[in-house]
């Protein structure tokens, strides 16, 4: 036994320092702390190796008594540190689950359901009536060349015709189409001189006009059928076949004679009213029936312009408006209502 320290005080320190470590582990309050801690006891120049310094002014004797003094002290205070540490963990997971509870009977969030708009409502209508026929569908460029809007039609420079279809001009050259027709004249280039050609075109059209039957944008639906020997009568099949699928089995259509500089002949196309069922009433201006369509034969030098020869095939155009279908159909009396995204309105179509 050494004279400097004797074993009792030794047991004393490392007993102390027990106490000591056993306090300041019970008093950290989180993780961070606890590493701190950990440090302080265990660390190099930690507690622990304080006393194990102790060891150099020890008899040879008692080296081995000492070693496993603080051998144990060290077990005990790495296993106060592990449990402080799952105590943590624990608590941490604890809180985590608290914050993140679910009460599974508050209401769910009702999510806005869209709805389909009136004029596409309409227009896949249109559309699945002619596919039902045969007819494919085609689409084409809204930014149009004066070529294919108007001359390819058959409609010069400086021709009257085009006073009723002014519009957006881009360039010169380049405006917002005002009609779908030049996608005849498109169509027939890129499937010339294949027939029976057999197409719809949708989309949307520009003019500058604005009343309650006359917005700037609106939408058409143009028709085109070329093959050989087509008539005025295929036409009108098609036409009535329509008219009774949108509007009821018992429409009938009459054909009124019309100018187009690209048909001829041309006609205006109305169906009986169906709000009176030709009787007169204020839908059909007191006249039993409504204006729906322009078409016709499409005319030998849009067919010729487009790669088609005019002694061989001919064929019939029609052009729709699907804004004013969807008005007659779903019985609005302002054709704006259908632009100024009213929910109110929207709403009503569920
Ligand atoms: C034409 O646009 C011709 N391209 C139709 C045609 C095609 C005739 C093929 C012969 C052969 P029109 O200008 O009449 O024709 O217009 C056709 C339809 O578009 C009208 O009946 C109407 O329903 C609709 N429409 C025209 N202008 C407007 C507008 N500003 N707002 C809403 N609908 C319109």
């Amino acid at each position: 036994m050494s004279n400097l320290v004797t074993r009792e005080k030794l047991t004393r320190q490392v007993e102390l320092m027990g106490e000591d470590a056993a306090q300041l582990i019970a008093q950290t309050r989180h993780s961070k702390e606890l590493g701190e801690v950990r440090i302080k006891l265990l660390g190099r120049s930690g507690s622990l190796n304080n006393l194990l310094k102790e060891m150099g002014q020890l008899a040879a004797e008692d080296r081995p008594w000492y070693g496993e003094l603080c051998n144990r002290l060290r077990e005990e205070v790495t296993r106060l540190l592990a449990a402080q540490e799952e105590e943590f963990t624990q608590r941490e997971k604890e809180s985590t689950l608290l914050a993140e509870k679910i009460d599974l009977t508050l209401p769910g969030q009702m999510r806005a359901r869209g709805s389909w708009h009136p004029v596409s409502l309409a227009q896949e209508q249109m559309e699945s009536i002619f596919l039902g026929i045969g007819f494919s569908i085609v689409t084409g460029p809204e930014v149009e060349t004066d070529y294919y809007n108007f001359q390819a039609m058959n409609i010069p420079k400086d021709h009257p015709a085009r006073e009723m279809q002014d519009t957006f001009y881009l360039t010169d050259d380049l405006l917002l189409r005002t009609h779908t027709s030049p996608m005849q004249a498109r169509t027939m280039e890129r499937f010339a001189p294949q027939i029976p050609l057999k197409v719809i075109v949708p989309g949307k059209t520009y003019r500058r006009d604005e009343d309650a039957t006359h917005t700037p944008m609106f939408h058409q639906i143009e028709g085109l059928y070329v093959d050989r020997d087509v008539s005025l009568a295929h036409l009108k099949g098609v036409l009535l076949h329509f008219a009774r699928e949108m509007f009821g089995r018992e429409r009938e259509i009459r054909l009124r004679p019309s100018f187009f500089p690209f048909t001829e002949p041309s006609v205006e196309v109305d169906i009986s009213c169906f709000h009176c069922g030709g009787t007169g009433c204020r839908l059909c201006k007191q006249t039993g029936w409504i204006e729906i369509l322009g078409a016709g034969m499409v005319h030998p030098h849009v067919l010729q312009g487009s790669g088609y020869d005019p002694e061989e095939v001919n064929g019939f155009a029609f052009g729709l408006g699907i804004d004013r279908v969807a008005m007659l159909k779903f019985g609005l009396d302002d054709l704006r209502a259908l632009f100024t995204n009213d929910v109110r309105l929207l709403k009503t179509f569920h």
